[in-house]
């Protein structure tokens, strides 16, 4: 599937107050700095679609952005917010959890990974989260431009490894690059046949 065309859509911090709309939503979720707003630019070939920055914890609203007149990227704030204020912290996580337990129309979340590290215990945290409240996921290893292509399947697998440990079958693992694209294709393709109802 391609993408022709992307819109910014709205901004809000109440998850209740989204506008109602029947597009179905493909949400994007992850640690703060993990690349959440560059795989959402890199999907749309729009550089400047969502707001990158090397500072985490920059995306403090849920931002929707219209595809092709018909679905719809959320770009969540990260979570793991270590350099804001306790209120802060616990203001953006009711904020994201009433998204994703809320939202009628959340299809699927990709919850991404950094490849530079062991998945670490608050994404295991989140994603048994997820597992508890039956929402749909799939887990996607950004920036892998960063690891060479042995370090890169070495990571894979021990990423398999751990998710494994929990997850029986596997929950899907992409992996991405904003800075190469790789992996473009295949997420498009996987929301593509979603919303064809294909799978
Ligand atoms: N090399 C490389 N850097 C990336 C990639 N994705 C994001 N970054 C950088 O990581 C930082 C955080 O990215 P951002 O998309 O703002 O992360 P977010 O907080 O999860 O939305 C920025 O400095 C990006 O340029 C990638 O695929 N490769
Ligand atoms: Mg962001």
């Amino acid at each position: 599937m391609e993408i022709k065309d992307a819109l910014f859509l709205s901004s809000t911090v109440d998850p209740d107050e989204l506008p109602a709309n029947d597009l179905e939503e493909f949400a994007f979720i992850g640690r703060s700095n993990v690349g959440k707003s560059s795989l959402i630019n890199m999907l749309c070939r729009k550089p400047r679609l969502a707001h990158t920055s090397s500072t985490p914890g920059k995306t403090q609203c849920i931002n929707r952005f219209l595809i092709d007149n018909r679905w719809i990227i959320v770009d969540l704030p990260g979570y793991g917010f270590a350099k804001v204020s306790k209120t802060k912290r616990s203001q953006l996580q009711s904020m994201i959890y009433g998204y994703i337990k809320r939202s009628p129309r959340l299809t699927l979340l990709f919850v991404l990974l950094d490849p530079r590290h062991p998945i670490q215990q608050i994404d295991l945290d989140f994603l048994l989260k997820l597992g508890e409240w039956g929402i749909p996921f799939v887990t996607v290893m950004t920036k892998t431009d960063k690891l060479s292509k042995t370090a890169l399947e070495k990571q894979l697998s021990s990423f398999k490894q751990l998710l494994g440990k929990y997850w029986e079958p596997l929950p899907l693992l992409f992996a991405t690059s904003s800075k190469t694209t790789s992996g473009r294709k295949e997420l498009l393709d996987y929301i593509g046949s979603i919303l064809q109802g294909n799978l």
